[in-house]
Parts: structure tokens; sequence; C-alpha cells
């Protein structure tokens, strides 16, 4: 059991449906583990079918009562309480997520604060999203009107607990929507104990609903529910398709979010030092288990030497160790995804190993720990320089033209982001518009995370935009009224 299990303040093993917390209908439970070193941290709710059942009538409930019937600004009135209790306790989330997620605890407290500033922006929000009066023919009056989907599913992965429910149920709560939340099965505490906020801050019965389980049995269930009008899933690019196959059967909206192989261009007038931390720590942060990682670098062949060893030195400076240590890299979320990234480092075998990270001695051998691993001169086919590997490794690829950069870089499944690192305006307006990626950036990477900046992805890495203003439309439909009165 970890030293840390005292952080919970709240009795894991239940589900939130209505206003109750309540165990699973069928009394199953899961067991949580502590990445950081495999103990076991507790126990939680095994919800299936029947819990996903009374979750989506509990919150077709709160729809047809107080909830649904809430003036828009009292909806951001709880929400922006909600950002306070949030930020009141970024210190017991953080130590949640460490231990959940395996995520050094700066990382951790960093996606606390997100989830606040989540909470604020959406609160500020939800009385500013407003129709249009649309002009028409003589004797008519037109308009349109913004209005929920209704109950929304939520289903979200491990890597970014507390980040990705602000977005999406932050979002979706504020436009009037009834939540029915399934957290992923290695990492749910800081969902559970966000809800317990969420009812703190005054949330009513069945505005948000939460039900732990396994993706198999509760993320099915809700993903295939009859009664559920809308699903926003962030995931891996197979179960996202399964989840638009379920939902396309009841002809229900999803946005997906799936992950990509995103790069970084650098160009021989690239700040170098500008650039550098940018460059590493966008593959390195959550040991690389981020949508957005950047796996790739590309540099113009008259840098290429200096970047290479300079993001070497920096690899064979990072150290892997226990989340609590809060290193710059802690473990992976399981043993099994370990598995999955040390197969990779497998198949790069025939490549050349520019770097390592090294392991903390604190480390121990029952921690999901890869080192991270940099390499050089790859082939844009290699599989390490197309698949997502979601872990701490970097490929590095060099190039001669814009052209040959942008093709590299357009060449895979996905489009998630893309940034481009060079002085020439001129280049930097073209290749803005020549990325296939859902965000790019110039001369960083990842803009801090705001909030407020939409996104998503083109190809595999999904569709639909969530943050920012642009993801209250995504989860709100549009309704256009046409009064004739001559
Ligand atoms: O993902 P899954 P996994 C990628 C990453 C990683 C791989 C596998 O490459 O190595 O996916 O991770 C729920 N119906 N990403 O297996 O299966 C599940 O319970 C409905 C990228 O964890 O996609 C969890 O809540 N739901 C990524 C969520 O889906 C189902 C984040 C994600 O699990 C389900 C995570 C089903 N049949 C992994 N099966 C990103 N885009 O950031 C599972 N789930």
């Amino acid at each position: 059991m970890s030293d840390t299990v005292s952080a919970l303040w709240f009795d894991p093993e239940l589900c939130l449906v209505g206003a109750e917390w309540r165990p699973a209908v069928s009394g199953a439970t899961l067991p949580l583990t502590d990445p950081s070193d495999g103990s076991g941290i507790c126990r939680i709710a095994r919800g299936s079918k029947d819990d996903i059942d009374a979750a989506v009538s509990a919150a077709q409930a709160a729809l047809d009562s107080d909830w649904g019937r809430m003036p828009a600004f009292e909806r951001g009135r709880i929400l922006t309480r909600l950002g306070q209790l949030v930020l009141d306790r970024v210190e017991d989330l953080a130590v949640l997520e460490a231990m959940d997620v395996g995520k050094p605890l700066t990382q951790a407290r960093n996606d606390a604060i997100a989830l606040a500033r989540y909470c604020e922006f959406y609160g500020g929000a939800a009385d500013k999203v407003m129709g249009d009066t649309i002009p028409y023919l003589d004797g008519y009056t037109v308009y349109t009107l913004r209005e929920p989907h209704g109950v929304t599913g939520h289903i979200v992965p491990w890597n970014y607990p507390m980040q990705i429910i602000g977005r999406s149920v932050g979002a979706a709560l504020v436009m009037g929507n009834a939540c029915v939340l399934k957290p992923a099965e290695e990492a749910c505490l800081t969902a559970l104990a966000f809800a317990h906020l969420a009812r703190e801050a005054g949330l009513p019965d069945g505005a948000l609903n939460v039900v732990p389980g396994s993706g198999a049995e509760a993320g099915a269930a809700l993903s295939s529910h009859p009664g559920i009008n809308h699903i926003s899933f962030t995931g891996s690019v197979p179960t996202g398709a399964l989840v638009q196959a379920a939902a396309a059967k009841n002809v229900v909206p999803v946005t997906l979010e799936l992950g990509g192989k995103s790069p970084q261009l650098v160009f021989d007038d690239a700040d170098l030092d500008d650039a550098l931390p940018f460059l590493v720590n966008a593959g390195c942060q959550n040991a690389g288990q981020t949508c957005s990682a950047s796996s790739r670098i590309l540099v113009q062949r008259g840098v290429y030497d200096i970047v290479r060893d300079k993001m070497a030195k920096a690899y064979g400076d990072l150290t892997v160790g226990p989340a609590m240590q809060d290193l710059r890299v802690g473990p992976l979320i399981s043993a099994r995804q370990k598995e999955i990234v040390t197969g990779f480092l497998d198949k790069g075998a025939d490549l050349n190993m520019a770097a390592q990270g090294v392991l903390s001695d604190s480390a121990p051998d029952t921690g999901a720990y890869v080192l991270p691993t940099l390499f050089a001169d790859v082939p844009p086919e290699h599989v390490l320089a197309r698949d997502e590997i979601f872990g701490p490794v970097q490929v590095i690829i060099p190039f001669d033209t814009e052209d040959e950069a942008v093709q590299i870089a357009n060449n895979t499944d996905y489009g998630l982001v893309a940034s481009v690192w060079t002085r020439d305006g001129a280049r930097q307006m073209r290749l803005a518009k020549r990325l296939r990626a859902g965000q790019v950036f110039l001369n960083n990477y990842g803009a801090g995370g705001g909030v407020e900046l939409p996104f998503g992805g083109v190809g595999k890495s999904g569709h639909g935009r969530e943050k920012g203003f642009e993801a209250l439309y995504g989860f709100s439909q549009l309704k256009t009224v046409a009064a004739r009165h001559g």
C-alpha cells in the first residue's frame, strides 16, 4: 500500500449517481496501482451496464429539473466556485494524480492548476454564448439558439485526467448538458475528487455522474447507450473507432481526440538556444504519454549536428524516478504501457541511439520505468518515425529543403500539433498553412497549454475541437427559429 494513501479524503470505491455516492450495482471493484512502485493504492468501483443505466437516468432527470432550468449565469457561478475549490485543493489533487498516474509532482500540480483554469474560463463564458439574428424575407424574424445536446458521455484516459475532465466536462456543463463521466481504470482518483468538489460547489443532483470501470464494460455501455446525446472520447485510435461505431448506431455525434506523431521543424536560421528546452520537454513531459507529445524532431542539415548534440546532452541529464521525487520524468502508467514502449525500443535496435537518460537510485524495480531515449538520423518511413509510441522516445530526422520538411511532417496518419522554428516570417506564414495539424506553433511548442486555445486533430488524430470557446459550440446544438409575422 502506498504511503500517500492518506491523501484520499473520500471513499474511492463509490460511483456518483444522481445525489448518491454508492458502490457498483454488482458490488465489484478493481485495484488501482501506483506506477512508481507497483504497489496497490486502493480499490475503485467496477461499474458496468447497470451503473451506466442508472447514471444516464439520473442525468436525464437533472435535465428535467433544476439543472435544466438554471440560467446560464448561475451555471457559470457554480463552475467559477468549483474553480476556486480546485485552487484551494491544488496540493491534495497533485498528490492524488502523482500517485495514481506516476506524474512528477510539479507536473501534477500544473494539471490541477489547469483544471481550475478550465473551470474559471468556462464559468466566465457560460452567459456569453449567443445566437444570431439572420436577415431574411420581409415579414420574418429569424434567430438562432444554442441549446445543450442533453446527456453527454465523457470517456477519459489516464494520461491527463484533470486537464481532460476540465476541458470536456467543464465546457459541457456550462452549456447546460448533464454529464456521465467514465474515467480510465488505471487512474481515476482525481475524477472522483473533482466530483466531490463539484458537489461542494453546488452542482445539482445528476448534473455530473461518475462511473469508474473498465473500458470493455462501463466504457462500452456508455458509448452504446441510447440515452446518450453526445460522446466525447480521448484515447487510442482503435478504441476511438469502436466508440464512434457504437455512437453511430444511435446516430449520436462524437468528438474524438486520438493522439498524434507531432513534429517540430527546426530550420537553419532558428534560435537554437530558444528552441532546445521546447524540443526536449515536448517529448519527455509526462514521460511522453501526451497526445500532443512531439515525438519527431525534423532538423535542417545546416544545424543538424548542433541540434543533435545539444539534444543528446539534454537527454543525458534526464533522470527518471518516482513521482514523489519530482524529477523531470516519472514512470509510465503501467507495466502494460512499459511493455508497449519497450517493444518500440526493440524495434529501434537498428537505429542510431544518440542518448539515453538515467534511472534514479531511488526508483524501485517494481516501478514502470523506461529510460528517455533519443534516436538520430532516423529514416522518415521507420516505424519509430510513424507510429505513436506514448513513451519518452524522440526521433531526429534530417532534411534539406522546406518542401521536404513539409512532406515528411505531413506524411503520417496523424495531424494533431506541429511547430516551426525559424526567424523567416514568410516561411512561418507559409508553413502555418501547409502543415496538416489542428494546432501550429511558431517559435514555441504548446503555447503554455492555454485553456483558451481550440484543440483537436485531423486524420487519425480525431475530429471535433475541445478547449477555448470552440468547445462550447461542440457541446451545444444550433436551433433556427423563423417567425412569420407579416
Ligand atoms: O487506450 P484506450 P489505452 C494511446 C496511446 C496508448 C494507447 C493504449 O498510444 O499507448 O492508446 O492506451 C476506455 N468502449 N492513448 O489502452 O483503450 C478506457 O477505459 C468505450 C492516447 O489506455 O483508448 C479509457 O477510459 N471505452 C491518448 C479510455 O477508453 C473504452 C490517451 C482510453 O483507453 C473501450 C490514452 C470501449 N470498448 C491512450 N475500451 C491520447 N489521445 O491522449 C477502452 N475504453
